[in-house]
């Protein structure tokens, strides 16, 4: 590896994400003059246990979303704790993050400093070993390409006026390949466009790029993306699937589930039979977040009831921790969980979480944040660990393009080697 090359210095500055909020960019440099950044997402659906984002508070700059502190929390303690280690060390390195910081969820100096440090060092430490980064986090065997989810039609707290369902993704799962995944994708993207506009129900776009039409029902919405499939030439299902985000967390008054564009007010039980109906009437291969982070025992009763015929993902539930994923494997709750790097807050952990979910049988697509930069990290930490599949938004707006355009340079990369998951990526169709 890159003997005697150690950390010579970590820095931060304040940068902006996609929502126009302060993130931050921070830079490692190394002895030998390598230097590399990393940015951080934000997300605006979070779970309750998410690793902290630390914010200034100060209400006179940002509405109080500054993150100056954080950026002096890089500055002064983190860079004090790495300077000097090897860059190649990646578990030493997150090991030392976590015990400076001290706290359970990163409390003291905030994930959204130590996150970007931790992927920072691994990028030094990849760019002096010559290796793209996808290859030194994931070794030899790291040749899957993921299959894309595309969140076309945005709604819920991503999307002012739109459907209660936050995410309606397409899968185009029948591409031989990636590159030909994102074609289908984005002809499917330009063709809901078209179908929107003579339906005359506005194309304005979420904070993900996807389409917000002015719809007053979920299954209405559902309808414009079954049309545009099939008006860019595909076929529902073999050749582009769908996949939801509930995000229902923010759906839930702590006692029921409230869709208030259906009119609907449910249960847990019921909110599972909604669920069942619409997989009868739709293609549909992953429902993410479909109950409340709370409802550990409704997730155990959903994923008994329709485990076995879609993949339903953790992302508020599990947050991407270990610990709350070992608790929903125990309870059979779930058989996937989204990865998000900045819910856990290192490169370290984020990849103890996927290497448990797979090796449990779960599913583990990686994630952007609805507040993203042009950071492409985790197009390379999904290769990394062979997941199959990542969602980052629709094929519009730099940010969520960076990751795409970065999967469609490391297939090139890659060769002969990759290999496009496809419909394996989703155990029940294989
Ligand atoms: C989600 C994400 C990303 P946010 O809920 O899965 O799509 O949204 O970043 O707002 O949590
Ligand atoms: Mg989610």
């Amino acid at each position: 590896m890159i003997h005697s090359v150690a950390i010579a210095s970590v820095t931060a500055d304040e940068i902006l994400d996609s929502r126009g909020n302060p993130t931050l960019r921070t830079t490692v440099a190394l002895a030998d003059g390598t230097t590399a950044s990393a940015s951080v997402p934000s997300g605006a659906s979070t779970g309750q246990y998410e690793a902290l984002e630390l914010r200034d508070g100060d209400p006179s700059r940002y509405s109080g979303n500054g993150v100056l502190q954080a950026v002096a929390n890089v500055n002064g303690p983190i860079a004090d704790a790495l300077v000097g280690i090897q860059p190649d060390d990646q578990w030493r390195i997150d090991a030392t993050l976590i015990a400076v910081d001290g706290s359970e969820f990163k409390r003291r100096l905030g994930a959204n400093a130590i996150l970007g440090a931790s992927l920072a060092c691994a990028r030094a430490a990849s760019l002096a070993c010559g290796l793209p980064l996808f290859r030194y986090l994931g070794g030899d065997g790291a040749h899957v390409l993921p299959v894309p989810m595309l969140n076309i039609l945005n709604g819920g707290q991503h999307a002012h006026d739109g459907p209660d369902v936050q995410e309606f993704m397409i899968v185009p799962l029948g591409a031989p390949t990636f590159r030909e995944a994102l074609r289908y994708a984005v002809e499917t993207y330009h063709a809901l466009r078209d179908v929107l506009r003579e339906a005359n129900l506005g194309t304005s776009t979420g904070d993900e790029g996807g389409y917000v039409p002015r719809v007053n029902s979920n299954a209405a919405a559902m309808d414009m993306l079954m049309l545009a499939i099939e008006r860019a030439g595909y076929r529902p299902g073999d050749d582009i699937a769908i996949a939801l985000d509930f995000a229902a967390s923010s759906l839930h008054d702590g006692e029921l589930y409230r869709l208030p564009r259906e009119g609907l007010t449910m249960s847990s039980a019921e909110m599972i039979d909604y669920l069942a109906n619409w997989m009868r009437r739709y293609p549909i291969v992953s429902i993410e977040d479909p109950l409340a982070d709370t409802d550990w025992s409704g997730f155990s009763a959903l994923t008994a009831a329709l485990g076995a015929d879609v993949q339903v993902v953790g992302d508020d539930l599990f947050v991407s921790n270990r610990m709350f994923l070992v608790r929903g494997i125990a309870k059979r709750c779930c058989n996937a969980v989204l990865i998000k790097p900045n819910q856990v807050g290192t490169v370290t952990e984020t990849q103890d979480t996927a290497r448990m979910a797979l090796s449990a049988g779960y599913g583990a697509p990686v994630s952007h944040r609805s507040g993203d930069t042009v950071d492409s990290s985790i197009a390379d930490l999904a290769v990394s660990i062979n997941c199959g599949q990542i969602k980052s938004g629709a094929p519009a707006h730099g940010e969520r393009i960076a990751k795409y355009n970065r999967l469609l340079r490391i297939e090139k990369m890659l060769g002969e080697d990759a290999l496009f998951a496809g419909r394996r990526a989703f155990r029940h169709l294989v």
